[in-house]
């Protein structure tokens, strides 16, 4: 440590504010979390200035002093702080979370222990000041990203081994790195009015872990702020740790975050708008539609998590159309629909029988009923309760009503869908949510009939496939990932066998695919239907079911082509 760096520590120490709110039990702490749902995540850094991917320093290989020159071209001229929140409040997002530093150890804003920040660049203030003066204006909560793993620090090991391939382990102090960190935290806690989060990264070199010096940064963090919320990539990245929430990133879970004990724990999903980078891609083509991103929101918040949805601004402070139509369409929806996601619980049901998702508040339950029925007769299988009141969110003059048809409710409906992407449905109960699992069962001809909009998509990072509807038609789309795997929960009275069939639409031949279930698999080969909307349906061969409860899942296979997965049909044989 040099004596400049010891003074300013100790000077940083004896400034360190005093917390401005007294510590909370963990219920209340994480409340605003809970109710918020939706928050907007920022990455931004010397890698916009390249455009290419956050990552590109190291996808490039690119040295450091070459990157040092994008580090001193840093020049936010355009970067206006209100109009970010702005943009994330008419969104409906009631968070931000941005990068203070990425992986290539650039912070982005003024701090006084490192020599890698807002300091090097020509731009004279401190753009998470200005934010976090915006936020407090505009009642938006603000949180800082940091990564732990750094690849400019002198003494963080490892350092890249395409960078020094003969000694990237070597040398260095990981100890004194973690000192360092802990004064970067203390600046960002002391110095930035109410954090809401410090959502941690890069932990996966264990850096934390193997100094055994995790706890102590959860402690120092609570010490100074101590409702700040922390993320689970502090530790390792499993459910259970002493974290406020676990972070799936790029994906949605399909049952939602649950601890080893089967205990639900908070979650909040992070994911792009654009397919893969985080930093500003000047390069990326492929956006997630508006209709894709509704629906994410709706389906993370119906399985109890919070989306954090991301945005790469440019270097210059603007944020590209793509994004900003994305974000203020969202707003619209959230403007009428919002009552079905703020301060909501996951839905009571554990599946749905129909195209949609589910939330509830007390004793409101909210369908997001995404695919519109054809004959106006909507089934809610499995809703217990009595219905005193129907409101259709986005046109609440017209008339829904609700009859109980056996174990099911059936809501009439009149007209077309007011909003295609997703119609709200408040219904004002008896008491709060009553339901009956649903489960795929058999007809009263002993078919089972699998539609895509009654599966849950097991999925990791990168998830790919997703549920869509068109022309009456409820498919799994964009299914080019193995990992991506649907699967539906039977139930089946009697055992026996099944013929199976299967319907799809494939533009090309090819696709391998698996259908499991009972022990059994059947394989098969798309063929070409004639087109992505042109369904058909495939015997298959014959599986055994046993009696009771079974899974079925259709797996594609790793390479070789997609297919648009419409269902699957079990039919008793003989
Ligand atoms: O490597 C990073 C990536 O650049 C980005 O910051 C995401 C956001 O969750 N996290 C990392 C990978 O897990």
């Amino acid at each position: 440590m040099t004596p400049r760096f010891a003074v300013l520590l100790l000077l940083a120490s004896a400034l360190a504010a005093q917390p401005s709110q007294p510590p909370l039990p963990p219920e209340q702490r994480t409340q605003w979390f809970r109710d918020a749902k939706f928050g907007m995540f920022i990455h931004w850094g010397v890698y916009s200035v390249i455009g290419r991917h956050e990552w590109i320093r190291h996808q490039a290989q690119i040295p450091q002093a070459e990157y040092d020159k994008y580090a001193r071209r840093f020049n936010p001229v355009r970067f206006n702080a209100d109009e970010w929140v702005r943009l994330a409040r008419d969104a409906g997002a009631r968070y931000i979370v941005i990068t203070s530093k990425h992986h290539d150890g650039f912070s982005i804003y003024r701090s006084r222990v490192s020599d890698y920040d807002m300091e090097i660049t020509p731009y004279p203030g401190d753009p998470l000041k200005d934010l976090a003066a915006a936020a407090k204006r505009h009642g938006v909560r603000l949180g800082f990203y940091h990564s732990i793993m750094d690849w400019h620090h002198p003494d963080y090991r490892p350092r890249r081994a395409w960078e020094y391939p003969n000694n990237y382990k070597e040398g260095g102090n990981n100890n004194r790195y973690i000192d360092f960190m802990k004064e970067q935290l203390r600046e960002l806690l002391t110095g930035y009015g109410d954090v809401a989060v410090i959502w941690f990264d890069g932990e996966w070199e264990h850096t934390l872990s193997n100094a055994k010096r995790d706890d102590e940064i959860y402690d120092f963090i609570r010490s100074l702020q101590p409702n700040t919320l922390i993320n689970d990539r502090l530790y390792e990245r499993k459910p259970g740790n002493r974290a406020d929430f676990g972070t799936p990133e790029q994906y949605v879970p399909a049952t939602g975050l649950k601890r080893p004990d089967g205990k639900p724990v908070l979650w909040e999903a992070c994911v792009t708008i654009n397919q893969d980078s985080w930093g500003y891609n000047k390069y990326e083509t492929v956006f997630k539609t508006e209709r894709d991103l509704i629906r994410m929101l709706v389906e993370v918040v119906s399985k109890g998590g919070n989306l954090l949805l991301n945005v790469g601004p440019r270097p210059d402070g603007t944020i590209q159309e793509e994004f900003v139509t994305r974000l203020k369409a969202i707003g619209r929806w959230l403007r009428a629909n919002g009552e079905a996601i703020y301060e909501t619980t996951a839905s009571p049901f554990e599946r749905m029988s129909f195209f949609g998702r589910a939330t509830a508040k007390g004793r409101t339950l909210y369908l997001h009923i995404f695919q519109w029925p054809e004959d106006g007769r909507l089934r809610v299988a499995g809703l217990k309760n009595l219905v005193h009141r129907a409101r259709l969110l986005a046109d609440p003059g017209r008339a829904v009503k609700a009859v109980r048809d056996g174990p099911d409710m059936v809501l009439e409906l009149e007209g077309e869908a007011p909003d295609e992407i997703a119609s709200v449905i408040a219904l004002e109960l008896d008491g709060e949510p009553a339901t009956e699992p649903f489960f795929n069962r058999p007809d009263a001809k002993g078919v089972l009939t699998l539609g895509v909009e009654s599966c849950e998509i097991e999925a990791e990072f990168e998830q790919r496939a997703k549920k869509e509807n068109a022309l009456g038609h409820v498919f799994l789309t964009q299914w080019t990932r193995d990992r991506d795997v649907p699967y539906w929960v039977l139930e089946t009275p009697r055992g026996g066998r099944y013929a199976v069939e299967i319907s799809y639409a494939a533009r090309r031949a090819g696709a391998g695919f698996t259908v499991e279930a009972g022990g059994a698999k059947l394989e098969g080969k798309a063929e070409a239907t004639g087109g992505d909307w042109v369904f058909r349906t495939h015997r298959l061969g014959q599986i055994e079911l046993l009696a009771g409860r079974s899974e079925l899942r259709v797996r594609i296979a790793p390479a070789g082509g997609s297919m648009n997965l419409e269902r699957v049909v079990l039919r008793p044989v003989g």
